[in-house]
This record gives structure tokens, C-alpha cells and sequence, in this order.
């Protein structure tokens, strides 16, 4: 209660009687507004109670209404979920607080069906009811789940099934899922398991509360006050990824700090995994490679020498003490300046065995990045993996996985895939993505990743012949089991890694739009053959509105807007044409790095005669690390599809394309066009002004505002520096940039957010 001074006290007793007056009279009034104000909110209809600010993501369960709302009151008449494990707990609280927001009211909860339109949670070994059912379960395995309409002593009733209660908290999100998109639940028969064992979010979030490339406010990780303060969030990360599957986050930086090894912040760590446990997801370190030296007192990080080796033994028999599911170790070594095992003239494979060695006995895996960008300089960057890693292919023990980023530069708005997929066969592969946009324009750019990540998975290797996909070569399926045995489950290990985006801005990914990139990186990671238009289609639904005059504009919009990004940032093939260092905005013209290879004119090459990296056989022969077929391909300039142009050939500025246009004229058609996208984007956007909340809206509306002025500025800056190399002039009826060369090479962002 509100505590009051005694003078305060007295002068409210004096007036009080004058108080009271005021009080009856504006009473009647008060009413009628109250009254005015739920006929308003009942006239809104879809409007919510409260603001909303993105909080809540895809499991808003706001009130559903109409013929639906009755049908699946229907359907979950009464709730029979055991409540013994946390597992357990976590997935009837779910149902439960969801089904209250979504119809009104939580169905009560029971042992035994004894009327129609019981919802039957369970395992057979948790439920009695389940184990009476006899259901199929067997080739669901680990994670996987059913959701089926059946019949229980006489009694229509919906089963979530599955063998472990991991699986049965991933049905519980399905089955809401259903509700949350408008789909019937009558005739189910639904049957789910993941392709990937390991479905992991990677944190570049430092101890002291920054995220490298993070455009969402800092890290979620209280790191000073854990463990003692617990904050509700982790429990909401945790229930917003295992709604999609994820069941790995990996908590710090791959530009690691060793400090994250001591104990004061292993005890740290084993907090959040108790938080996570429950929803199915393990916690994973990123390991600094120098660690025995900075935080063991030893004077050589050696891989091969005993010390060392007993060191990092006795680490992670420390680390399981305090976390016994601790899921492994993620590394970036000898790459931007990191330590690794090259630094000892060892391999990577002699590094990250003796990582493994002291997991295994813990049943720990090393995840170890291929993203090597060495100090020595290469004659291609884009080759520099390939070259390192496939001699090692064989070489690795068993609980490695070599993690390999979708393209061989550097998350690109677009690149062909890396040629290290299907080029390690005897070598687990991890899919790395990003899912923070550090090259497609950080938190105020609408971009969907979704078609991105779709077109990698989909991307056909060649490495078994024709349809042998990234996917394929990274659930493994490509090579059946024979190949490694899975420190975990005794099968290959297979997984896809995506860096978050996830931060302290109430809307956790820096836009709402944003919150759509982590959703669909998770239901890829889980099924990688899934439609990104379908998983946009659902979560537009969950997020915002089943409205059809809503949901069909604002998934065509999500499709078309990562292809706007590569026209207004780097059409045909340009790559890595962003402002050093910060990435933010372009700078085609910049030459002022330590390196040339970390420079966008060593990218595009750009001369009086022509453009592009030749990466042919008479360049750096990059194409030769792909499979015969596609080298071909890559190879001819008359073949290579012209999205990939200027990745792989140098041609002149008059380079016929097959709209019939030259190249340039295709080059500022296609800056152009990237920014007419946006102007449509706004344009559909604002049709829809009033279909969903307000704020949410202004907010998406002024973030797309911000993006049409800075694709106007990439388009803008790009054609004025590429005219000055070339000296041609624009074509017919294309507006020339608003500002003269040096006005956009002047621009300077010392503060851009992300910085490395
Ligand atoms: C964590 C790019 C980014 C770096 C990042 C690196 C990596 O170079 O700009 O910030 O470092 O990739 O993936 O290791």
C-alpha cells in the first residue's frame, strides 16, 4: 500500500467530503465511458486489450472468434496431460495458457475420456490412455511426434503422442499451431520427426553484453546477474524455440573469450541450461583455442601436447559437473585473427580431435567452423575452405561436425552455395545461416530469409549425382548412416546452425518482420525440404492476423523482399560491397583495408572495361571446386544463370544479357528496380492500416520508410561510383543518383550497432 506522510494524510481527510461529491457525480459519466470504451473494443473486434509490441512473437494467443472458435472449443473439451517431469509440466502449461487466450477459458484437466473432445498428451510409458492406443510411434524416433483424430472408449478424442516428452511438447506447439492458423482438427493424422539431431542457435553475444552483428539492443544474457537472478525471458526464449524445434543455443561468442570456461561463469551457464532444460534445448560453449594459456597457466595451447590435452579434460569433466547435458564445444580457429591449431602447425582436424577426445566420454560434440579467413593471404577467399578442409575429409573423430556457412564469402544477400557441401562425405556437415541481416540491412530492411535458405538447401551439389542437394548432403541422407557414429544417438550426426538475432529490444529481433527470420531458420532446421511461403504464410498468421486481405499481400510482399535487397545491394552476382568493417550501407569504392581480400574493389573488380570476379578457369578457377557438372556451368560465361554472373566472370560493361540489354543498362535496371520493390512494399503496407494493431504497425511502416531511403542510397551511391570507373551514361528514362560520388564516399557511421 501506498505509503503517506502525515500531512499528506491530513489534507487528503480535508477534502475528502469534496472528494466524494466529485466521485457520485462523475460516476454516471465514468460509466458511460467504461461502457463507451467495451463497445469500442467490441467494435474493433480483432483489436487487443492491451498495446502490442512484438513481445509475444508467434504465440500471441489473442482470442479467436466465430465458427472456429466453437469447433476447437469442441475439440478440447477437457485436458488429459500428465504433469510429472518439467518436460511435461512445460507442455500442459502451454496448452493450457494458450487455449485460455485463444477461446476464453482453460479446459479442465482430467485422468479418463469420459465425453467427446478430450486432447489426450502423452508418452506410452506417461500415459495409460497412450499406451491403450498402441499407437505407431516406432519410426517417429527421438523428437518426432503424432497429432490424431481418434476414438477413446466410444468418445471422439485428438491424441498428441510420442516417445519421449521432448516430442510431445513439440505436438503441443503443433497442434496449438493448428489452432493459431484457422486449421480444422477434425481427421487428423499428423506424423512428425525432425531430419536434423541438431537444431542450433548461435549467440555472437560477449560477456560484456554486446552482440557482434546484433541489430536488437544487447545480449539477453545477464551474464552479471546470473545465476542468482533468473529473468522470465529465458523461459520465454526457451518456449519460443522449442515451439519451432530449435534444441541448441549456443550461449557466447565464436570470437571467444576464455574467461566464458572459469567457473564463475560455467556456474552462470548452467543456470540458463536449467532454465532450457525443459524445453528439449542443450547449451553449447563457444571454446577459445588459447584458453589452457589465458585461463590454465600453460605456456602452449598445443594440441598435441599432453598438458593440453589434460587440460581441456579436465575442463569439460568441470563443465559436465555443472551442466551434465552440456551439449559441446563451437570453435572459429585461425580464422580473423583467432587462435587455433595452425598456430602450432597442426591441422584443424588435430584440433578439434583433441576437443572431441576430451567430450566423448561425456557423449559431447565439437562443432568446428569452416569459416576460415587465415592471415596468409589467398589467391580467392572464396577458396580458401575447400582448399583446408577437404584433405582433411576422414580425418575427423566421430563427434565432430564440420560447420560450413551457406556460401563460401560471407553471407551475402545472395552467393552460390559453398562448395564444401558433398565435398566431405566421410564428414558431418552443419548449415550455417544467418539470421541477423548484417549484409542485408540490419534491423529497418524487410527481408524475408526464408527464399535464401530455401534456395541453398535446394541448391543441387551433384556430389551423387544429379538431386543430390544441400539438404540431402546435410541430414545426411546422401550417405546413409554407415559413415560416422553419433556420440548422441549412434547415428550420423547431422544439424543447421544459425546465427540469432535475438536481443534485449522488446520485439527480441530489432523488427517485427525480423521475429520471421528466426521462425523460419527453426522449422528449416527441422524440416529443410519445408516451403518458406508456407512457413512465412503461418507465421503471418500466428503473428498478426488470419485475415486473407492481410495474410495473402504481406506473404508476397515476405517473398518478393529478399530479392529487392540483392537489386538495390548487389545485382548479377556483386558481392561483399558494404562499408568496412560495420557493414552498414555501401561503399563499392572502398580500398583503404589492411588487406585487399577485405575490400569491396577487390570484390567486384570494376575497371574502364568491364566488371566482376573471374573465378573461371582462366581467373582463380574457384569454379573447379564443384562437382564436373556445375563447374561447367559455373564456368561459361554463356551458361552460368545470371544471378551468379559477376561472382564467377569478369565481362565488359557491354556484356549482352538476355533481356537484350547490356550490362550496365541491366545493372542500373536492376538497382532501380530494387528500389521501385520497396516503394511497393511501403505501398501494400500502408493498404493495410487498420487490419492489425497500431503500434506494430507504425512501427513496420516507419522501418520500411528507412529502408526505401537507404535502397535509394545503395542504389544511388552504386550507380555514381560504377559510372565513374566505366564513364557510361545511364539509360533512357533511369533517373541519375541525387548526389555527386564524393557526396556518398563522405558519409561516414562511426556508431553503426554490430560492429566486430
Ligand atoms: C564472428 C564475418 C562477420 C564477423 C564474424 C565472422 C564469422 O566476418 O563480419 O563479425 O565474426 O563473419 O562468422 O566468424
Amino acid at each position: 500500500m501506498l505509503a503517506l506522510t502525515t500531512k499528506t494524510r491530513d489534507r487528503v481527510f480535508a477534502i475528502a467530503p469534496f472528494l466524494n461529491t466529485c466521485i457520485r457525480r462523475l460516476l454516471p459519466i465514468c460509466r458511460c465511458i467504461a461502457a463507451g470504451a467495451v463497445l469500442m473494443a467490441v467494435v474493433a473486434g480483432a483489436r487487443p486489450a492491451h498495446a502490442e509490441d512484438g513481445y509475444d512473437l508467434w504465440l500471441r494467443y489473442r482470442p479467436l472468434s466465430g465458427e472456429s472458435a466453437q469447433a476447437y472449443r469442441a475439440s478440447t473439451t477437457r485436458l488429459i496431460a500428465p504433469a510429472t517431469s518439467p518436460t511435461q509440466i512445460a507442455a500442459r502449461h502451454e496448452l493450457l495458457h494458450a487455449l485460455t487466450g485463444l477461446l476464453g477459458n482453460a479446459p479442465p484437466t482430467a485422468d479418463a475420456v469420459d465425453g467427446d473432445g478430450a486432447l489426450v498428451v502423452g508418452t506410452a510409458a506417461s500415459s495409460p490412455l497412450i499406451a491403450r492406443l498402441k499407437l505407431d510411434t516406432a519410426k517417429i524416433g527421438r523428437e518426432g511426434y503424432l497429432i490424431r483424430s481418434v476414438v477413446i472408449d466410444g468418445h471422439a478424442a485428438t491424441v498428441i503422442a510420442a516417445n519421449d516428452d521432448i516430442g510431445t511438447l513439440y505436438g503441443a506447439f503443433h497442434f496449438l499451431r493448428l489452432l493459431q492458423t484457422n486449421q480444422p482438427l477434425q481427421h487428423l493424422d499428423l506424423r512428425e520427426s525432425p531430419r536434423l539431431k541438431l537444431r542450433l542457435l548461435d549467440h555472437w553475444d560477449d560477456l560484456d553484453g554486446h552482440i557482434e552483428r546484433g541489430y536488437a539492443g544487447a545480449s539477453i544474457w545477464d551474464w552479471h546477474k546470473l545465476p542468482d537472478w533468473l529473468d522470465p525471458r529465458y523461459t520465454d526464449y526457451a518456449r519460443a524455440n522449442a515451439s519451432i524445434g530449435i534444441n541448441g543455443s549456443v550461449l557466447n561468442n565464436v570470437r571467444a573469450n576464455a574467461l566464458s570456461l572459469t567457473p564463475l561463469y560455467l556456474e552462470k551457464a548452467a543456470a540458463l541450461a536449467g532454465v532450457f532444460r525443459a524445453y528439449g534445448i542443450r547449451v553449447y560453449l563457444s571454446a577459445r583455442f588459447s584458453a589452457p594459456i589465458e585461463i590454465g597457466g600453460l605456456k602452449t595451447a598445443d594440441p598435441l601436447d599432453p598438458q593440453v590435452r589434460r587440460w581441456w579434460r579436465g575442463k569439460a569433466d568441470e563443465i559436465y559437473k555443472a551442466i551434465p547435458d552440456f551439449g559441446g564445444f563451437l570453435v572459429k580457429a585461425n580464422s580473423e585473427g583467432q587462435p587455433g591449431p595452425k598456430d602450432y602447425d597442426r591441422t584443424h582436424a588435430e584440433g578439434a580431435n583433441m576437443l572431441a577426445d576430451a567430450l566423448a566420454p561425456h557423449g559431447g560434440i565439437v562443432i568446428w567452423r569452416a569459416f576460415v579467413y587465415a592471415n596468409e593471404k589467398p589467391d580467392d577467399r572464396a577458396k580458401q575452405a575447400y582448399d583446408e578442409f577437404v584433405p582433411l575429409d576422414g580425418k575427423f573423430h566421430d563427434n565432430v561436425l564440420v560447420q560450413i556457412k551457406n556460401g563460401a564469402i560471407d553471407f551475402q544477400p545472395r552467393e552460390p552455395f559453398h562448395p564444401l557441401f558433398g565435398a566431405m562425405p566421410k564428414t558431418p556437415q552443419v548449415l550455417e545461416f544467418q539470421i541477423t541481416k548484417e549484409y542485408l540491412g540490419f534491423a529497418t530492411h524487410l527481408a524475408y530469409l526464408g527464399p535464401l535458405y530455401e534456395e541453398t538447401l535446394a541448391a543441387d551439389t551433384f556430389a551423387r549425382g544429379k538431386g543430390s542437394t544441400v539438404a540431402k548432403v546435410v541430414d545426411g541422407s546422401l550417405y546413409g548412416d554407415k559413415h560416422s557414429k553419433d556420440a548422441l544417438t549412434k547415428s550420423r550426426l547431422t544439424g543447421m546452425a544459425g546465427v540469432a538475432n535475438i536481443g534485449t529490444d522488446r520485439n527480441w529481433s530489432g523488427s517485427q518482420f525480423d521475429q520471421a527470420n528466426w521462425y523460419v531458420f527453426g522449422r528449416l532446421a527441422w524440416n529443410p525440404s519445408a516451403s518458406s511461403r508456407a512457413i512465412a504464410e503461418d507465421w503471418v498468421r500466428m503473428t498478426f492476423s488470419n485475415d486473407a486481405a492481410f495474410v495473402t499481400p504481406v506473404v508476397d510482399m515476405m517473398m518478393r523482399s529478399r530479392e529487392a535487397v540483392v537489386d538495390y545491394m548487389t545485382p548479377l552476382g556483386l558481392h561483399h560491397l558494404m562499408a568496412h568493417d560495420h557493414h552498414y550501407g555501401p561503399a563499392p569504392w572502398d580500398a583503404s583495408g589492411k588487406r585487399a581480400d577485405w575490400t569491396p574493389v577487390y570484390y567486384h573488380r570494376a575497371d574502364r572495361n568491364g566488371i566482376g570476379f573471374d573465378r573461371s578457369a582462366t581467373g582463380s578457377n574457384a569454379v573447379a571446386q564443384y562437382m564436373p557438372p556445375l563447374a561447367q556451368e559455373f564456368g561459361d560465361v554463356k551458361r552460368v544463370p545470371e544471378q551468379y554472373l559477376l561472382w564467377f566472370h569478369h565481362v565488359s560493361w557491354d556484356h549482352r544479357m538476355s533481356s537484350g540489354r547490356s550490362l550496365w543498362d541491366e545493372m542500373v535496371y536492376r538497382y532501380t528496380r530494387g528500389v521501385e520493390q520497396v516503394k511497393q512494399m511501403r505501398a501494400t503496407w500502408h493498404g493495410l492500416d487498420g487490419k492489425i494493431d497500431a503500434d506494430r504497425y507504425a512501427q513496420v511502416a516507419a522501418f520500411l520508410a528507412i529502408q526505401e531511403k537507404e535502397a535509394q542510397w545503395w542504389r544511388d551511391a552504386s550507380i555514381a561510383y560504377f559510372q565513374s570507373i566505366n564513364g557510361l551514361p545511364l539509360p533512357a528514362g533511369f533517373a541519375p543518383p541525387a548526389h555527386p560520388l564524393d557526396y556518398y564516399e563522405a558519409l561516414s557511421f562511426p556508431y553503426a550497432p554490430g560492429h566486430g
